[in-house]
């Protein structure tokens, strides 16, 4: 079938802007053919976008050969371009048609498709990624990637009204900072570098400039999970103030949180309504629990662990049936804990992190940080790490940093709990995990 080009059409609407009210009048929508149906005397075939759908229909007599005999040729998701009348029709889906005067194909797509297009027969997840085109269509999907998008636009209007500046640090990094054994090395000229983790070192270090600064950005975690909850690469929200201890930023972060949750549920209850998602709003302040407390309610559960062990997938799940909700767990043993962290002064076994939890799902960890070149140097020692290494990380505490606190939180896992998702592969475009590179 011929295609043409887009020529002088330029689209007027999308579909779901095409409502009955516009009865009459022309319009060129543009988009994806969905169903195609010949009922004999009337053609139609539904036309998608991003915003929706809408039906475009020819009966016989009322529209030119040409165009019955263009509906007769199409194949689901070609992309096409219809001019037409809009006519105010009770059957239809909208309750709304548009007649169509002039139609273009503008690419064909492939039949038959590696994924049924609708929807109605369920594929499976990898399938759904290996096409993920096709997939990200539907309009489940299309839900899910709008919402993440208001959740950064809220996330980045909230930390910009709190006084923070949006910075962007390196992403190919010297050192690890989590934990040296899920490093992703890269071949940076003569020399190996990583893929950063976290821009953690650099986040502390601006709050010694920038007072308050944030980042969303991707972290790069070389470990093998294989688990609904854990990608390769991902991205996360980071924070870091100046002048604060931890307390300040829990604040910052749950007040961060409740304006997400308000704000998803004012501005996409369509969305919502298409994932079928009740969001519940969490009260502040959220339960605190310390890691003691957790030891103590998950012994009286039947699940006993060390102390100083940090908590394993059944912990989690446990917790999970015990917290609905956001809750924190604070008061952390140093030893799980990353370097930076500031112990507590006169009991140093235990630091000033905390975790945020929301059921079972780890969504962010942050604490005080340590600000004094001492003791950021003998904690690395501790830690078996070699302070010669984070030299050029050392030398800014000696040019007065001051104290200072952050977290970071994961925004594919927020994104998870605010759609109600499971696989966080669900809520990433193009996710990485052990077994994906592509597309
Ligand atoms: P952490 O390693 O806990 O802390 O990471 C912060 C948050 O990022 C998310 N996250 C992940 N999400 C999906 N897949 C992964 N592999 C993955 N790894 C982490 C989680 C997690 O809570 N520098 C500290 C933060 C800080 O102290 O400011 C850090 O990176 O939601």
């Amino acid at each position: 079938m011929k295609t043409s080009g887009l020529g002088d059409w330029r689209r007027t609407h999308f579909t779901s802007q095409v409502v009955p009210e516009l009865e009459g009048a022309e319009v060129v929508v543009m988009g994806y053919v969905g169903n195609i149906r010949d009922l004999g005397s009337l053609k139609f075939f539904t036309l998608h976008d991003r915003e929706g759908y809408l039906q475009i229909t020819a009966p016989k007599g009322k529209v030119g050969e040409e165009i019955l005999a263009w509906i007769d040729q199409l194949t689901p998701q070609s992309c096409v371009a219809v001019r037409g009348r809009v006519i105010r029709a009770r059957q239809a889906p909208r309750g709304v048609e548009v007649v169509p005067l002039e139609v273009k194909l503008l690419n064909p797509a492939l039949s038959p498709l590696p994924l049924e297009p609708t929807g109605k027969i369920k594929s499976n997840l990898d399938t759904r990624l290996d096409s993920r085109l096709l997939d990200l269509r539907r309009p489940r999907q299309v839900a899910i990637f709008k919402i993440k998008h208001e959740i950064v636009r809220i996330a980045r209007d909230f930390l910009t009204r709190k006084g923070f500046l949006e910075v962007q640090t390196p992403k190919i990094v010297a050192t690890a900072t989590e934990s040296g054994a899920a490093l992703f090395p890269v071949t940076y000229f003569e020399r190996e570098a990583f893929l950063s983790q976290s821009p953690q070192l650099y986040k502390e270090v601006l709050t010694g400039c920038f007072d308050r600064v944030f980042e969303i950005g991707p972290i790069f975690r070389a470990e093998e999970h294989d688990t609904p909850r854990h990608l390769n690469e991902t991205t996360s929200i980071d924070l870091e103030a100046a002048f604060v201890s931890q307390e300040e930023v829990m604040g910052i972060l749950e007040e961060m949180l409740v304006e997400i949750f308000t704000g998803i549920r004012e501005r996409c209850g369509g969305e919502l309504r298409t994932l079928e998602r009740t969001l519940e709003i969490p009260e502040k302040p959220f339960p605190r629990l310390t890691y003691d407390e957790v030891l103590r309610r998950l012994e009286e559960h039947g699940l006993k662990l060390r102390w100083g062990e940090d908590l394993p997938t059944p912990a989690e799940r446990k917790l999970g049936e015990l917290m609905r909700g956001p809750y924190f767990i604070t008061e952390w043993p140093t030893s799980i804990k990353p370097f930076y962290i500031m112990p507590r002064e006169g009991r140093e076994e235990v630091c000033e992190a905390f975790d945020l939890m929301y059921g079972e799902l780890e969504l962010a960890s942050g604490g005080t940080r340590i600000h004094r070149e001492e003791l950021l140097t003998r904690r690395l020692r501790e830690k078996g790490l070699k302070p010669e290494n984070f030299e050029s990380h050392l030398k800014n505490f000696r040019y007065g940093m001051p104290p200072h606190a952050g977290f970071g939180l994961g925004l594919d896992r927020l994104t998870m709990v605010v759609t109600g998702v499971s696989n966080i592969r669900e809520v990433v475009l193009f996710p990485r995990d052990r077994g994906r590179l592509t597309p």
